[in-house]
């Protein structure tokens, strides 16, 4: 959680240097991300990301200087040779598959890759992370429809920080809670405090038994604060109330965590300390490394783009 921060402050602070063109921020949804990736196991379960799992991708197994490298657009970039926006495309060593900027697109995929899950015998189980403003689009609800009527082996897990861009969740929806939707597919929703490592593993915990033991399967609320803008092109002073923004503090899962720590004498003040430190020298050596690489060739420009046949490639090419 505390790389993830530092990381997000940096590619935040790229983006002010110009060296960054966009970034999505998942400062404030740390915990949510983290306790809910420890309560699976990433050796055999699938994982439907979008573009706000900054946290999710490190606790995956994506280094730093892989996830600078899409921000930073360098030759070496994972993910789609650079060829996104940053950290889109699939990184087959973590075992993510290719995400689309598009909201929700990635629900249905979901369904899809459980129901293979579920023909082959397998016992994984899929995580789809997904915001509340997604849960409004027609994808959400056709995945939800179809994972209830099969009883797939999935996860569907709303990060709500209650905006989608400046749109606020009441003009999002007529009800009070995303979860409540699930009774309408005919499996459990459940919500959660998502600033609490503790609730969300426990409950995604059940949640990933329910999905082992073939009963189908949950939805999961869990709620959050965006801590910053929707992005860094956005500026959030325009359509959120000072006193909203002032109060977003209290809902910071880093400092919350740290305070639990502490009080249950699990954490010292030393020990926090260190954690800090070495997450700092992480994420600098990673800009560092990362500057210092060579942006992808002009002649590259093309590549994976258009097909070598097709005829505006050479258009293109020559023009
Ligand atoms: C189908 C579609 N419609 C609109 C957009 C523009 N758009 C990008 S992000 C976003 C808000 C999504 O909000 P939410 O699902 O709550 O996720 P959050 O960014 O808050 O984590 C919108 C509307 C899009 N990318 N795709």
């Amino acid at each position: 959680m505390v790389l993830s921060r530092y990381l997000d402050e940096r590619v935040w602070l790229l983006n002010r240097q110009g060296k960054a063109a966009i970034a999505a921020s998942a400062q404030g949804h740390e915990a949510t991300q983290v306790a809910c990736i420890e309560a699976t196991d990433p050796s055999k379960d699938h994982y439907l990301i979008y573009y706000r799992q900054f946290t999710a991708m490190l606790a995956l197994g994506t280094e730093p200087e892989e996830m600078l490298r899409g921000f930073l657009a360098k030759e070496t970039e994972p993910m789609s040779a650079a060829k996104q926006f940053p950290l889109h495309g699939a990184h087959p060593r973590v075992d993510l598959f290719n995400f689309s900027n598009v909201i929700a697109t990635q629900l249905p995929q979901a369904a899809g890759v459980a129901l293979a899950d579920k023909l082959r015998g397998s016992d994984a189980v899929t995580v789809v992370y997904f915001g509340d403003g997604a849960s409004s689009q027609g994808d959400t609800h056709e995945a939800m429809n179809f994972a209830g009527v099969h009883k797939l082996p999935v996860i569907f897990f709303c990060e709500n920080n209650r905006y989608a861009i400046s749109v606020p969740l009441e003009k999002q929806m007529g009800i009070e809670s995303v979860a409540s939707r699930a009774t309408g597919y005919g499996f459990p929703g459940v919500q959660v405090d998502g600033t609490d490592v503790i609730a969300v593993h426990e409950a995604t915990s059940a949640a990933v038994e329910r999905a082992r033991a073939g009963d189908g399967p949950t939805l999961i609320e869990a709620s959050v604060e965006r801590l910053l803008p929707h992005t860094t092109d956005d500026d959030h002073t325009r359509y959120r109330s000072a006193e909203d923004i002032a109060h977003m503090s209290e809902r910071d899962p880093l400092r919350i965590t740290s305070d639990v720590l502490k009080r249950r004498d699990l954490l010292t003040e030393y020990e926090d300390d260190e954690i800090h430190s070495t997450a700092k020298k992480r994420v600098n050596v990673a800009t560092d490394t990362v500057d210092a690489e060579p942006y992808p060739g002009v002649e590259t420009m093309f590549d994976h783009i258009l097909n070598d046949s097709d005829r505006n490639a050479e258009v293109f090419r020559n023009a």
